[in-house]
């Protein structure tokens, strides 16, 4: 199979298009293997005519997985119906032929093509494959393990689930929704901003630095004001690309078998397969809920000012946001344990890599610069320290609740970037991915 461009059917399902005659039929692989079509389609505006569109799709044996509607990209007056049918069964070509007859025009999106081999798991293809992560976790909720601070915490649980909600509504392109944070939690805020931000300029590493100055004039970073998602995602993409998306929390699901931890705490939503792939396209799945205002120093599970502190000032970086990037792509559609090794490896580095600068031992992962705790640790001598080296850190266990007992020291992003390419290599895929910039789109090429 060739590269097959999905040019056509990312023009059509983008925002910004404002008039978009589109060829009839955009080729474009299938995801998930060769059962699923996707078609745009608008009707005549008149009473029953969405009811007889759907019955055509009835009458040829044909299940939806999913249809909204919005208003025409081609007339504004007009709505159009996006659908995505299971074309294992019945007939999606008769159907569409008469479709066609009642409507006023349609376009077929995507449409079964050869698959990947059926032993390769799905990985999202477009930035709006990404939508579908919401409807693959596993438990949606916000229940908190009995250990959590937060357990006894009628509060707490309560607020957790609001933050859950907005995670699990979001959709692509959306701007994410503002939170008015309460008192209580901008002290919580207060606390952690102001212990890291007198550790900073002598313990993290010179990139940080470079960029934390902008993120205080440009995204509301102070001491009294808890950042909002949506302007720090604005900022980001006008750096490097890199963009947030709402998520109610992670699941240690496939970090388990390698951690030797006594309970899992990570109450949550999104695999570690799906959280890598997002990074394929730039995208930072973020929670924008904030720690318990018991733990301020340390927390073994991310929240809004591991994400705000920790990562986004990384991400404004250019190489360290295609290090992360590589990452994410090396993951797509990889077996499971290589999944679990670059997830360990992304541990080692974007959450608790250290780096050199000067002979000195400088902090660039997210959970030391967002942990006033482990920060002062990390220089100490108490941890060991060895050299990054990807083959090394893929399989090194880890505690996820506790301060972590081995560092591994990179040389550069740069060199970091060099490492993990070697190590991407050694992934046993059918095929490799090239992400295309100008349409968001993972490109895939069949054979090595
Ligand atoms: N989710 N929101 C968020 N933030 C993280 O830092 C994070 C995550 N999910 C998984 C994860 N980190 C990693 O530890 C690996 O599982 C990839
Ligand atoms: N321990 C970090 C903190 O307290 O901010 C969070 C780490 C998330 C992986
Ligand atoms: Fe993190």
């Amino acid at each position: 199979m060739g590269t097959l461009s999905e040019a056509g059917a990312d023009r059509l399902n983008s925002e910004e298009n404002k008039s978009d005659t589109g060829t009839k039929y955009a080729a474009v692989e299938s995801e998930e293997g060769s059962t699923k079509t996707s078609l745009i389609f608008s009707l005549h505006e008149e009473v029953g005519a969405l009811a007889r569109a759907l019955h055509v799709f009835e009458k040829h044996g044909i299940n939806l997985f999913h249809i909204e509607s919005r208003l025409s990209r081609q007339n504004k007056t007009d709505h159009e119906f996006y659908v995505e049918c299971d074309n294992s069964m019945g007939s999606v070509a008769d159907a569409i032929k008469q479709l066609r007859q009642e409507s006023k025009y349609i376009h077929v999106l995507s449409r079964a093509h050869r698959s990947l081999d059926e032993s390769v798991p799905w990985f999202p293809r477009k930035l709006r494959d990404l939508d579908q992560f919401a409807n693959r976790v596993l438990s949606y909720g916000s229940e908190l393990d009995s250990d959590h601070p937060g357990f006894r915490d009628v509060l707490y649980r309560k607020r957790r689930k609001e933050f859950a909600d907005i995670a699990h509504l979001y959709r692509h392109n959306q701007p994410i929704p503002r939170v008015t944070y309460t008192e209580q939690e901008i002290a919580t805020w207060a606390t952690v901003f102001r212990e890291l931000t007198q550790l900073y300029p002598a313990h993290a590493c010179k990139e940080f630095n470079n960029v934390f100055p902008l993120l205080i004039d440009n995204c509301g970073y102070n001491e009294t004001n808890i950042p909002q998602l949506e302007d720090v995602s604005l900022f980001l993409q006008d750096c490097s690309g890199f963009r947030l998306r709402p998520v109610a929390g992670t699941l240690k699901d496939d970090l388990l078998s390698l951690v030797f931890i006594d309970s899992c705490l990570f109450e949550g939503l999104l695999s570690s397969r799906d959280f890598l792939a997002g990074l394929a396209f730039r995208v930072f799945h973020s929670t924008q809920y904030i720690r318990h205002h018991s733990v301020p120093m340390y927390t073994p599970e991310p929240d809004v000012c591991h994400e705000l502190l920790g990562h986004v000032p990384l991400f404004a970086d250019p190489d360290f946001a295609e290090f992360s990037q590589e990452i994410g792509m090396a993951s797509l559609g990889a077996p499971d344990e290589y999944v679990t090794r670059l997830a360990t490896l992304y541990w080692f580095t974007v959450e608790f890599g250290l780096c050199v600068e000067k002979d000195e031992r400088k902090a660039y992962g997210a959970g030391l610069l967002s942990s006033f705790g482990e920060l002062q640790y990390c220089v100490s001598d108490k941890p060991s320290i060895m050299p990054f080296d990807p083959f090394r850190a893929s399989i090194q266990p880890y505690p996820i609740t506790s301060y972590q007992p081995t560092y591994f020291l990179a040389e550069s992003f740069k060199d970091a970037k060099e490492k993990l390419r070697q190590y991407a290599m050694t992934i046993p895929r059918p095929f490799s991915v090239h992400y295309n910039p100008y349409t968001q789109t993972i490109e895939v090429i069949d054979g090595k």
